[in-house]
């Protein structure tokens, strides 16, 4: 496939200034007319041809101001040299015919279960019309659309409708990726909101027949999403009426279209009995992140798709704040942690690294990645660090004003930070120019002081910034050597020192504070920090909060750890402490044949103990790192990961944790009932989390007894899920199996569920079988990307079912990938990242998943999208 390179960008030759389209839609035959008004980019001269991209379409006719011109489309598109253009202004016209219903990309226009819906980013707006489909040609649209459906929608404001017809407006300048239309017999729930400029707006989800029941919880995020952004960022919506629809067939989690949201209908639907807890955060943070672009992505938009991150990075950042301020910022900022480090460093350490700010794609599609999102959401994290949070306020406010209406760069955005803080950020800007994740080794040195130490507190010296020897005090002295080192990543041998800010606390030895968090920023390769008139030598508490998207690396002891997880007063290091207690007791097991960790599970004993802590916070302490995390982690330090090693140690660690804290665990198991309604909130959700994670522990002593209760006594699809998954794990719940299925087999949203547990919760042995057995269930829909996902996402997450050393796992994945790239490249080359980890893995294992990936790169008439991921990833 032909590579896109950043160096490459030229601006627009003709820039747009109104759209009209009349999209008269039919299931195999819509028509589609345009009417564009160009003119010329004085600012890159004349002669240029007008290029207009167009992919599957048959062309009807095409006129320039009236006149026929005979235009030619190759594959790709259409050019029309710059001699038959006239100087000034000119309006295109052209009427083209697709076929929604042969569309099974789910990319472009294309009808699903009866509806006609769209999905234009990153370059779908080629297949409705011929347009020059790039994000930094921005216009106003008019879409007049007809069909036999009673609801026809699509951006910007209602005009005026009638049968068969609707007209839509949207005065705002967009980018063609921006563009949506929808079409269907649904049924609308409705709201109003009154923005703080004192707009009425209508809001509208509109879903299925029989889903009206599913959409308070999405209404109620997106109100308070409008409200926290007026109060936060000071941004207002902008138009009178906002758009939500719900579709089944979609590729991704939403889209931000403006004034009309698209969204998978797992990302908007949800009632007690079918969302689980989890289900009900993943909607309120979706919801949020789609309305935030609306400032963020669509006022200011990218000027190209190197810089998705300006939009997509922000925008997670913004979700981020938002999800911590309607619930527990420790608890959002774990789990941030958790996703970062599952997703985005196991990219980062593997062949599909790329910058947050990549250099060439072949494939646009390919880039929403975790690095493009969470590793962009994590830069700007940092920024705000190093600067403060009003500099922040004060730069995005510069962001807004600066910027509003244009298609921007990510040096426009670190300009306005440098503008409006007076900071110097060229070394910064490495975190966006450079793959993969740093590594930041500790050293530590103490020199016990001669006296006692002085009053007015620990002294902090910067060796590289001061040539004070030591500081001045009493009291003992504390070194600490931080030095950075960033792997080679593909295409990227050498790396650059990066401005890395190490927020740090001190701990004495009984627990109490030394030191209140600083923030250390690391600047070279290597740097030492002096910390003077300190009473005892400390346990640092480093990177709190997760300051950094970084690996650390730390010579300590058992006991220090033992000392955060029990004392450290920022959250993050807390559970981090708890977690690599978890992780050594576990290498030991995996590696020296070593028993489970006595002084761990005491440990995490008095975390379920104690009821001061949030239960949601002691329900992430009760978690062990994932057995994904875990290969990750001994590839990292050298090892050569076993699965079916690491799933044994796992297992046994759980036992053990059962065995002895099973007491423990049966008070929290009682103690954490949420009589009552259901309530989504955070706090009665954190309790059934710590709830069901004590359960997951005691049904592999009592039998399933406790699971069985509670699966039958359950009214919300949280405690049903805990209880069916609990007997699933422990290789019980053959009945549950069953009965949950004929319960729900009417909700495909709960039926998505009952495919993905089985399988996720496979036995190693049996996971290839139970999945092959379930792509055979009449249920299973392998074009439905939920379906799919549900059993083949899930196969890929079992770890050692997925790498069973028989191979019979890489060939399964492999084979439906290649049928499904064949109706939807996109979702086929999003999921072929399951083989990114080859590299991890023994000899045999390395060979059976090089052996898939020649096989799909081999197969005639593999996509764009699979050839690029599976070339990738083969190296
Ligand atoms: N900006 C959107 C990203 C996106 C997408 C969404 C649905 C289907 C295909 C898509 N391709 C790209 C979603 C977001 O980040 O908010
Ligand atoms: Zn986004």
């Amino acid at each position: 496939p032909q590579t896109v390179y950043l160096r490459d960008y030229t601006p627009p030759p003709y820039l747009v200034d109104h759209v009209t389209l009349e999209v008269a839609l039919h299931p195999t035959a819509t028509r589609v007319r345009s009417t564009i008004r160009f003119r010329r980019n004085p600012a890159t001269g004349p002669g240029h041809p007008l290029r207009l991209d167009g992919e599957e379409l048959t062309l009807i006719a095409a006129q320039v101001d009236g006149v026929d011109i005979n235009a030619e489309p190759d594959d790709l598109g259409l050019s029309i040299p710059s001699h038959l253009l006239p100087d000034t202004p000119f309006v295109w016209e052209a009427e083209v015919e697709i076929n929604p219903q042969a569309n099974t990309t789910l990319d472009g226009l294309y009808m699903s279960n009866g509806m006609y819906s769209t999905q234009c980013e990153a370059e779908g707006f080629r297949k409705i019309t011929f347009y020059p489909d790039r994000p930094d040609v921005m216009a106003p649209f008019k879409v007049r659309v007809t069909s036999d459906l009673p609801v026809m929608l699509s951006n910007g404001n209602p005009v005026a409708s009638g049968p068969g017809w609707a007209e839509w407006e949207d005065p705002h300048p967009k980018p063609s990726y921006l563009f949506a239309l929808v079409a269907g017999d649904l049924q609308p729930t409705r709201d109003t909101f009154s923005t703080m400029e004192g707009r009425h707006v209508d809001l509208g989800i509109w879903v299925r027949a029989g889903d009206s029941d599913k959409t308070a919880y999405a209404m109620d995020a997106l109100k308070r999403s409008m409200l926290w952004d007026e109060a936060v960022y000071g941004r207002a919506y902008d138009l009178d009426v906002f758009n939500i629809v719900a579709v089944d067939d979609f590729n991704m989690g939403a889209m931000e279209n403006k004034g009309l949201n698209i969204f998978n209908s797992r990302c908007v639907l949800a009632s007690p009995a079918t969302a689980t807890d989890a289900d009900y955060a993943s909607i309120e943070r979706i919801i949020a992140h789609e309305y935030f672009h609306n400032w963020t992505g669509n006022r200011i938009t990218c000027r190209d798709w190197f810089q998705l991150s300006l939009k997509e990075g922000l925008t997670v950042f913004r979700d981020q704040q938002f999800m911590g301020d309607m619930r527990s910022h420790a608890v959002k900022r774990i789990g941030d942690v958790l996703s970062l480090r599952a997703r985005q460093f196991r990219e980062d350490a593997g062949p599909l690294a790329h910058a947050v700010r990549p250099e060439a794609y072949a494939e646009i599609n390919n880039f929403y990645t975790a690095t493009i999102y969470e590793k962009g959401a994590e830069v700007i994290r940092m920024l705000r660090l190093l600067v403060g949070p009003d500099a922040y306020a004060a730069a995005l406010d510069l962001y807004f004003s600066r910027h509003d209406g244009q298609a921007c760069t990510i040096d426009d955005w670190l300009s306005v930070f440098s503008d409006a803080t007076g900071r110097d950020l060229s070394q910064f800007k490495r975190w966006y120019g450079q793959a993969g994740t740093p590594h930041i080794s500790v050293t530590e040195d103490w020199v016990p002081g001669a006296d006692a130490a002085a009053p007015g507190g620990v002294t902090i010296t910067d060796t590289t910034t001061s040539n004070a020897e030591a500081p001045a005090g009493m009291g003992g002295t504390y070194t600490l050597t931080l030095r950075q080192d960033t792997p080679a990543t593909p295409g990227q041998p050498l790396k650059e020192p990066l401005v890395i800010p190490v927020a740090l606390g001190l701990i004495g030895p009984d627990g109490t504070d030394l030191l209140p968090t600083v923030v250390l920023e690391l600047t070279g390769p290597e740097q030492v920090f002096r910390f003077g008139n300190l009473p005892a030598r400390p346990v640092p508490s480093i990177l709190r909060d997760f300051s950094a998207p970084v690996i650390l690396s730390r010579d300590t002891t058992d006991a220090e750890r033992a000392l955060l997880l029990a004392h450290d007063t920022d959250p993050v290091t807390r559970w981090e402490a708890g977690r690599d207690l978890a992780r050594a007791g576990l290498e030991r097991m995996i590696l020296n044949g070593a028993g489970p960790d006595a002084g761990y599970i005491d440990a995490l004993g008095k975390m379920l103990r104690d009821a001061t802590l949030d239960p949601a916070f002691r329900a992430l302490t009760l978690g062990l790192p994932s057995q994904d995390d875990m290969a990750q982690g001994l590839f990292t330090a050298g090892h050569t990961p076993d699965p079916d090693a690491i799933h044994r140690a796992t297992q046994g660690l759980r036992r053990a944790i059962a065995t002895v804290l099973h007491d423990d665990l049966a008070q929290v198991y009682d103690g954490m009932s949420t009589p009552g309604a259901y309530d989504p909130g955070a706090v009665p959700a954190g309790k059934r989390a710590l709830r069901l994670g004590a359960l997951a522990h005691l049904t592999r002593l009592d039998d399933g007894a406790r699971a069985r209760a509670l699966f039958t006594s359950a009214d919300n699809m949280t405690e049903a899920m805990g209880a069916w998954t609990a007997l699933l794990t422990v290789g019980l719940g053959v009945e549950e199996t069953q009965r949950f299925y004929t319960r729900w087999q009417a909700e495909r949203l709960v039926i998505d569920k009952w495919f993905a547990a089985q399988v996720a919760c496979a036995a190693p042995d049996r996971a290839v079988a139970v999945a092959t057995d379930l792509s055979q269930h009449a249920d299973f829909n392998w074009k439905n990307p939920n379906r799919f996902r549900a059993v083949f996402g899930a196969l890929s997450g079992n770890a050692a079912g997925f790498h069973q050393a028989s191979g019979a796992g890489y060939a399964l994945l492999a084979d439906w990938l290649i049928q499904l790239d064949a109706a939807n490249p996109q979702t086929a080359a999003r999921m072929s990242s399951a083989f990114e980890t080859w590299r991890r893995y023994d000899p045999a294992r390395r060979a059976a998943m090089t052996a898939a990936l020649e096989r799909m790169l081999a197969h005639p008439g593999l996509s764009r999208d699979m050839t690029e991921m599976v070339s990738r990833m083969r190296g």
